[in-house]
């Protein structure tokens, strides 16, 4: 289904395109398929970045943001701009972690818990990142992290043993050997299926934003929400090389202005809107607190883990980038 759809629209994009290119104004229209819904906080963004792309060109490209999985699923978005089906997505680093270490940094538990830590860590491992994508093809035009993540369950947990056996979300291999390590069964549910896996009691805990609580109605199917502060993982932006190398020049210029722009501003609102999440939970009769201490310590310890496996996997490169990052602490 998905081929011919896209099929059509690239012819219409074509035509469009002649049409215009008679008129001596050739117009380039991409297609972005994101992963997480259109209210959500990095979907706003992304389209106030199209919004400042088509003014700044005046017009010339016009990128259409496709959210929530409805072009290409979100596990699809990185291949389909490598094939040429998409020219620019955005994806969650950590969900490629299969591929390379170097993509499960961010999600290393505790590493880098506030704001300051995440964008210094990101310093540390842009240049990395970026290299490991260009030999796909593929040139990242900014990174914005998400709220810190927490664990929501339908029960009251005091400590790591109250996770046994439970069925608890994930996102990425990252997250689901977290999981394991805390004793759960992982289950990957992208995030646009995750309010169905919930309501029909496929899992019964979810280790997330509070962003993602708040777009999903967590208060619905979940009770308890554990400020943990584990990690804060983070979204690329990022477009195929040809399609970037086949603009003009001041296309180009404006495509990076945007996302300069775009960077700075996702941080910021990522940042601010932290405490309205967590109000919004609250406010929608969820308990929020911070795990007690005994299940936090339980973390630590897994998080201690987890750092020496992921410096293990991603060998010297990886410890000089883990070097990298505490000099700038
Ligand atoms: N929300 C996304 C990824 C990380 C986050 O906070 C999700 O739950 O899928």
């Amino acid at each position: 289904m998905r081929f011919p759809h896209l099929f059509v629209k690239r012819i219409t994009a074509t035509l469009v395109g002649l049409g215009v290119a008679a008129a001596a104004h050739a117009q380039t229209a991409w297609d972005m398929p994101t992963p997480y819904p259109a209210s959500n906080f990095h979907t706003e963004n992304i389209q106030q970045f199209a919004k400042e792309v088509d003014a700044a060109t005046g017009g010339k490209l016009k990128i259409t943001v496709h959210a929530n999985g409805s072009l290409f699923k979100a596990n699809e978005i990185k291949r389909a701009v490598q094939a040429g089906q998409a020219q620019i997505g955005e994806l969650i680093i950590s969900g490629l972690a299969n591929e390379d270490a170097l993509y499960a940094l961010d999600t290393v538990p505790f590493l880098a818990t506030s704001y300051a830590d995440s964008k210094k860590l990101w310093a540390a491992s842009k240049q990395a990142v970026e290299a490991r994508l260009a030999k796909n093809g593929l040139k990242i035009l900014y990174s914005v992290a998400w709220p810190p993540q927490g664990l929501y369950s339908m029960t009251e947990l005091k400590t790591i043993g109250d996770l046994k056996g439970m069925k608890i979300r994930s996102y990425s291999p990252t997250v689901a050997r977290m999981i394991e390590l805390m004793g759960g069964q992982p289950v990957t549910v992208q995030a646009a299926d995750l309010t169905q896996a919930l309501s029909t009691g496929v899992v019964s805990a979810n280790l997330t934003s509070s962003a993602t609580g708040y777009d999903t109605k967590s208060w619905e199917q979940l009770s308890h929400y554990y400020d943990i502060q584990a990690w804060l993982p983070k979204n690329i932006v990022f477009v195929s090389k040809k399609a970037f190398d086949a603009l003009d020049q001041p296309a180009r210029d404006a495509l990076l202005k945007a996302a300069a722009a775009a960077e700075e501003r996702g941080w910021k609102v990522s940042e601010e809107k932290t405490a309205y999440y967590i109000e919004q939970l609250k406010s929608h009769g969820m308990k929020v607190q911070p795990a007690p201490a005994a299940l936090q310590a339980e973390l630590l310890k897994v998080g201690e883990k987890m750092t020496a496996e992921w410096a293990e996997k991603a060998g010297p490169d990886g410890q000089a980038i883990l070097d990298a990052y505490r000099k700038l602490k």
